[in-house]
C-alpha cells in the first residue's frame, strides 16, 4: 500500500464520499458544496494526562471524584469502556500514541534506557503532511526532542509543579512562574488564538504533568477534600497469594510511599529517603506559594508526628492523605479542561473539533495496597478515553470494544482523510465513532512491559486480554503465568493458571498470544507449544 497524504485542507463530514473524494483529490470542494455539505476544517484537540486512572473521573465512577468537565466530555460525546495501553509507563506510552506501534516496533520500551528515535514517523508529522497546524505542550518524556511539530514547549523530564521551567524550541529552557497545569493551558489556549494560522486545520496536543507524583496540588485547593474519608478498596490488604510477581513489587502505600515526599509530612527533626527531593521541589516556590503551603501542612503534619500512629491506623491514614493529594491535583485538571472547552465553544469550534482526553495509564488508589501501574492488571492496563465528536459523527454513550493507545494515530490520519501507513499496528477507532459495529473488530488485545530490574521492582512481563480472560507470562529473572478470569475476579485476586479444569481455557488464551505475537512480530515471545 503506498502512503497518499492529501495536501488539502479536511473537512468535517466524514460520512459523505463526496467530501473524502474532494479532500483526495486537492480540490476546492466543488462536489461537496453542490451537495450542500459543511465544509469546516477538522481540528483535533488531544489532552493526555498522566497517571490519571478512570477510577477518580466521576464519568467512569461516582465514588471519589467530582469531574464536572471532563463529564462534560463524556455526556456530550463518547466514554471507551474498554480502553488499554500497550505498556503501562509514561515515555512507552507516549511513543505508542505517536507512532501507532508497539514499543518493540517504536523502539521505546522503558523510561530509564530508551531515547525516542523522533525521526521515525508519527501521527503529527503525516498530519503536517495533510495540511495540518501541529503544536505540542506539555510533558514529552521521550529524552529526544520533538519532531512533527509547528510549534512546541516541553518540560524536561518529569517537569515541576510549581514555577516550571519548559524547553523552548532554540533548546533555552526558560522558568515560568505559576502552577504547571495552568500553564500548559495558557500556553495551548495563546497558541490557538494568537499564534496559529487560522486558515489551516490543527493538531493540538496538552500534555498535562498532572497528576504524576508528588501530587503537588495548588495552593487554592489544599483545604478541598480534607473532610471527606474514602472507602477502602477490598483489597487494600492483599497478600499475594499464588501471584509471585505481584508479592515482590516495590509499590506497596504501606511500605514504599515516602512520609515525606508522597505523604508531605516534613519537618526538621525528621528523614527519609525521598525527604531532600521533597526539598528541592517545594524549595522553588515563591514566599507567597510556601507560606500557603506550609500553613496547609505544618498542623497536619504536627498532629501526624504526635499521634505516633502504626500498624493499621497508619496503612488507613497513608491511603486517605493520598487520595486528598490525589484530588487536589485532579481538581486543577478538570478546571483547565473546562477552560479548553469553554474556548472551543466561545469560539464556534465544537463542531468541527474532535476533543480526546485520554491519559499514559491509569493507576492504582489503593487496590492490591498500591500506588504506581505497570503491571497488566487492570487498573494500570486499562486508561480512560472520553471523546467529544464533532458534527457528523452520531455515536453517543458507550463504546464497549477493545481499544488501545496503538489506535490514536491511525484514527487521526483516518479522520483527516490520510490513509493509515500499513505498519501502524493500531486500527482506527472512526467506525466505532460513526456507529458502526465492526464484526471483526479484534478479539484480544497485546501488552508487554519491560522496565526490570527498576524503580517499583514490576517484572518484566507480556500477556494477552480477551473479553473475559486474561493470561501473563512474567520472564526475565522468573517465569511464572498467571490466568484471571475477569467474569469471576474482576479484581484479579485469584490466579487460576494451572488449576485444575483451566486447561482448555489455558490452551485457547495461549493460542491468542502466540497469535497476537505473531501478528505484531514481537521478538521477544514464549516458545510455543508450552510443556
Ligand atoms: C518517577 C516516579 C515513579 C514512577 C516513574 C514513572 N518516582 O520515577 O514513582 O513510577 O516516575 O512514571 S519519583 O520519585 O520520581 O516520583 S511515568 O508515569 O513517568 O512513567
Ligand atoms: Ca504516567
Amino acid at each position: 500500500m503506498t502512503k497518499q497524504y492529501s495536501k488539502a485542507i479536511i473537512y468535517t463530514t466524514l460520512s459523505s464520499a463526496a467530501a473524502a473524494a474532494c479532500v483526495l483529490a486537492n480540490q476546492s470542494c466543488v462536489k461537496a458544496k453542490a451537495a450542500g455539505i459543511q465544509q469546516k476544517p477538522l481540528n483535533i484537540v488531544y489532552i493526555m494526562t498522566d497517571d490519571h486512572t478512570a477510577q477518580m473521573m466521576s464519568c467512569y465512577d461516582k465514588r471519589f471524584a467530582n469531574t464536572p468537565n471532563l463529564d462534560r466530555i463524556a455526556n456530550d460525546g463518547v466514554r471507551f469502556t474498554n480502553s488499554f495501553v500497550a505498556n503501562s509507563l509514561s515515555g512507552p506510552s507516549r511513543a505508542c500514541m505517536l507512532t501507532g506501534k508497539h514499543s518493540h516496533k517504536n523502539g521505546f520500551t522503558d523510561n530509564t534506557t530508551c531515547v525516542f528515535d523522533s525521526s521515525q514517523p508519527t501521527f503529527p508529522k503525516y498530519l503536517q503532511e495533510a495540511g495540518y497546524q501541529t503544536a505540542l505542550f506539555g510533558k514529552w518524556h521521550l529524552e529526544s526532542l520533538p519532531q512533527g511539530f509547528d510549534r512546541w514547549e516541553i518540560v524536561p523530564g518529569q517537569g515541576d509543579y510549581y514555577n516550571p521551567d519548559f524547553i523552548v524550541e532554540s533548546g533555552d529552557t526558560v522558568q515560568v512562574h505559576g502552577y504547571l497545569t495552568d500553564l500548559i493551558t495558557d500556553k495551548s489556549l495563546d497558541w490557538l488564538e494568537n499564534e496559529r494560522d487560522k486558515s489551516k486545520p490543527f493538531c493540538l496536543l496538552i500534555h498535562h504533568k498532572a497528576i504524576h507524583r508528588n501530587w503537588l496540588a495548588d495552593t487554592a485547593h489544599l483545604t478541598l477534600f480534607e473532610d471527606k474519608v474514602f472507602e477502602l478498596p477490598e483489597n487494600y490488604y492483599d497478600d499475594y497469594s499464588g501471584r509471585k510477581a505481584a508479592a515482590e513489587q516495590e509499590m506497596s502505600i504501606i511500605e514504599d510511599m515516602d512520609l515525606i515526599y508522597d505523604l508531605k509530612m516534613n519537618r526538621a527533626d525528621k528523614d527519609s529517603r525521598l525527604k531532600a527531593r521533597y526539598e528541592s521541589y517545594v524549595g522553588r516556590m515563591d514566599s507567597a506559594q510556601r507560606a500557603a503551603w506550609d500553613a496547609f501542612y505544618d498542623p497536619i503534619t504536627e498532629d501526624f508526628y504526635a499521634r505516633n500512629m502504626t500498624g493499621k491506623e497508619l496503612a488507613e491514614w497513608k491511603y486517605q492523605r493520598y487520595m486528598r493529594d490525589y484530588l487536589k491535583v485532579v481538581k486543577s485538571l478538570d478546571d483547565n479542561v473546562g477552560r479548553v472547552l469553554d474556548y472551543l465553544e466561545a469560539h464556534d469550534m465544537l463542531d468541527n473539533t474532535l476533543v480526546v482526553y485520554t491519559s499514559d495509564q491509569g493507576f492504582y488508589m489503593g487496590e492490591h495496597g498500591w500506588f504506581d501501574k505497570r503491571f497488566m492488571y487492570e487498573e494500570s492496563f486499562h486508561t480512560p478515553l472520553i471523546m467529544h465528536l464533532p458534527a457528523g459523527m452520531d455515536r453517543r454513550g458507550d463504546i464497549d470494544q477493545m481499544v488501545q493507545n496503538i489506535d490514536y494515530g491511525p484514527t487521526f490520519l483516518d479522520l483527516a482523510g490520510v490513509e493509515v501507513p500499513e505498519d501502524m499496528q493500531g486500527v482506527s477507532l472512526v467506525p466505532l465513532l460513526k456507529g458502526e459495529n465492526p464484526e471483526d473488530w479484534r478479539e484480544a488485545l497485546y501488552y508487554h512491559f519491560y522496565e526490570y530490574p527498576a524503580e517499583h521492582s514490576v517484572k518484566r512481563h507480556y500477556g494477552v486480554r480477551d473479553g473475559r480472560y486474561k493470561l501473563i507470562h512474567f520472564y526475565n529473572d522468573i517465569d511464572e503465568w498467571e490466568l484471571y478470569d475477569l467474569a469471576n475476579d474482576p479484581t484479579e485476586m485469584h490466579n487460576l493458571y494451572g488449576q485444575e479444569g483451566t486447561d482448555s481455557v489455558t490452551s485457547v488464551m495461549m493460542a491468542k498470544l502466540k497469535d497476537l505475537q505473531e501478528q505484531y512480530d514481537d521478538p521477544i515471545r514464549f516458545t510455543f507449544p508450552i510443556k
